[in-house]
């Protein structure tokens, strides 16, 4: 049993020290009342403490992929490159936690195993692996998207006796892959970021190819004296842009804006010709936000779709001229976007190097790891010394479910959603008073730029909290009737797009038994702002309000 003197007592608790949770520790402090971070790994970062993997760069634009509540913050940090590496971006978010002083609230290497809420006192306990027991009034989910790595259902893995690396989980002290015969299981972004960054260090590399991706070229370099004026001088308007955009590489202001005149065009009204000069001028300034935004309705109109995977399949022929090798690597049977497109330097070109081995595994699928290696149904054993598992994640719903938390009369989160996720504006949960989501499922969250995405839910919350708790009210959760209402909205806008055309972490279809539902809201950051201003407009219309005395009576 707890004994409740033995815990920390504070008025919120927040899950995890990524983006979303150290600007939720600074708001809760704004807000004027108590906060704590319960952190599992050692230090801030979130997902970029754990992807330390070779090559490892975030997709959006640095300047974008930043946070715009604090001047400080942005008055004294300098991004160095276009797209960020990892370790820069855990530098960052380690700056911002110091420079405002965060990390006095912050407790490190704490893994929060069970969430439990008490009707009679409207508290939860949070209790964590390493024996701390936090007594809070709200409790705050940052565990971030894209956190439980999913490890391939291959038999043998236990009998390999090489090392073994998941990019997710890559040794904080590195990994020595110099000279090595390494296998490289997975393409989709983490894959085909680390694939170019090992192929000149390893004796061979072999890559086990499933289902090609759309990788583009992110042309990344370092920001200029000129890239910088720039974004000074039109930096508010840049971020409002970069706030409002509606899906991922919508933070790409940079190649934008240079691009000022390929917006949405109505592909009907252009030649063939024009087409193909559009999306050259797209392919050439490099990163998503071109080729996605060039055309309307590339994400819903199958036709558009059509004209702009079609343009991507013949740049990788451009590259890869062995017919063998290009089958191998050219996606087909899903649209461009249907999967997170992948954006990586020098990913197709690594294919032309004699250390590298493509192996078609739709043609000739593993069967199981071996000791030395991984064997093929021809009964090939590939002979290897290291297998990095770039096998992706448990998406959205995985880092919540990792947590034991109940709601009202001890009802489990995981069995309230086992037919798929059910929030209000994805970020309360009916039955569960108190328990907030960021960057959740039911919020637009990797589908856009995260981090403005985070900061407007943040804020939100900021406000919901002062004006409820702030006043008295000692519990607010999701209606139910709002709840369904949007969780049917979440799903008919899905039905609107290509997400359901591919087998992706989007739709959950990498998990085997999970629900194949589309877990972010995909109606946009527009939409989805709209919806949450309209709320906070009527008095948080939608969210329900009650004491716990009440409840408990
Ligand atoms: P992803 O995008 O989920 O990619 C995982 C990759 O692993 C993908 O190519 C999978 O092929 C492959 N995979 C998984 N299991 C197997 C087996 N059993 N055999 C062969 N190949 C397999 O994860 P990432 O880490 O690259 O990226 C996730 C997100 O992080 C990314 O979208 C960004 O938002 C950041 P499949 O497609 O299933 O055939």
């Amino acid at each position: 049993m707890l004994d409740a003197s033995e815990s920390k007592s504070v008025d919120v608790v927040i899950v995890g020290a990524g983006f979303a949770g150290l600007h939720m520790l600074w708001k809760v402090r704004q807000i004027g009342l108590t906060g704590r971070i319960i952190e599992a790994e050692a230090d801030t970062g979130g997902c970029w403490y754990a992807n330390r993997y070779p090559g490892a760069r975030c997709d959006v634009e640095s300047v974008t992929y930043s946070y715009s509540f604090s001047d400080e913050v942005e008055r004294e940090w300098q991004w160095s490159e276009r797209y960020p590496p990892q370790a820069e971006i855990q530098r960052y978010l380690a700056f911002v936690a110091d420079r405002l002083d965060l990390r006095r609230d912050i407790e490190f290497s704490a893994r929060v195993e069970q969430a439990l809420f008490d009707a009679a006192t409207g508290r939860w306990t949070v209790i964590c692996a390493n024996g701390s027991v936090y007594s809070t009034h709200i409790l705050i989910l940052a565990v971030g998207p894209l956190t439980i790595p999913k490890m391939p259902d291959i038999p043998g893995a236990e009998s390999f006796k090489g090392q073994s690396y998941h990019t997710a989980r890559w040794p904080r002290e590195g990994a020595n892959l110099a000279g090595k015969r390494v296998g490289l299981i997975g393409t989709g972004s983490s894959g085909t970021q680390l694939m170019p960054a090992v192929a000149d260090l390893v004796e061979k590399l072999s890559v086990f190819i499933r289902t090609p991706n759309y990788v583009l070229p992110a042309r990344n370099r370092e920001l200029t004296t000129a890239d910088r004026a720039y974004w000074e001088s039109h930096k508010a308007e840049l971020k409002a842009k970069a706030r409002r955009m509606e899906v991922a590489g919508g933070g790409d202001v940079l190649s934008f804006e240079s691009l000022r005149d390929i917006r949405a065009l109505d592909i009907a009204t252009l030649t063939e010709e024009e087409r193909q000069e559009v999306m050259e001028t797209c392919w050439q300034a490099g990163g998503p936000a071109p080729l996605i935004f060039a055309f309307a309705n590339v994400y819903t109109d199958p036709a558009v779709n059509e004209i702009v995977s079609r343009f991507i399949i013949s740049k990788i022929a451009d590259t890869i001229t062995d017919p063998v090798l290009l089958e191998t690597l050219t996606p087909t049977g899903y649209p461009f976007l249907a999967k997170r497109p992948c954006v990586a330097d020098g990913y197709y070109e690594s294919f032309l190097k004699a250390s590298v081995e493509a192996i078609n595994v739709r043609a000739n699928p593993i069967v199981r790891i071996v000791p030395n290696g991984i064997e093929l149904r021809d009964g090939h054993v590939v002979p290897l010394d290291v297998i990095v598992y770039a096998s992706g994640f448990d998406a959205m719903t995985g880092s919540l479910f990792a947590i034991d938390i109940r709601g009202r009369d001890g009802v489990r989160l995981a069995d309230t959603w086992q037919a798929g996720p059910l929030t209000y504006l994805g970020v309360a949960v009916h039955d569960f008073p108190n328990m907030f989501i960021l960057g959740g499922p039911g919020s637009p969250s990797v589908i856009t730029n995260v981090v403005p995405t985070n900061e407007f839910q943040v804020d939100f919350l900021g406000d919901l909290i002062a004006q409820t708790y702030l006043r008295g009210v000692d519990l607010v959760e999701a209606d139910a009737d709002a709840q369904a209402r949007w969780v049917q909205h979440c799903q008919d806008r899905a039905a609107q797009t290509l997400f359901d055309r591919a087998d992706s972490w989007y739709i959950g279809a990498n998990v085997p038994g999970k629900p194949r539902v589309v877990l972010p809201y995909t109606g946009g950051t527009i939409a989805y702002q709209a919806a949450c201003a309209a709320s906070a407009e009527k008095g948080f219309e939608g969210f329900v309000r009650s004491d716990a005395a009440a409840m408990s009576g």
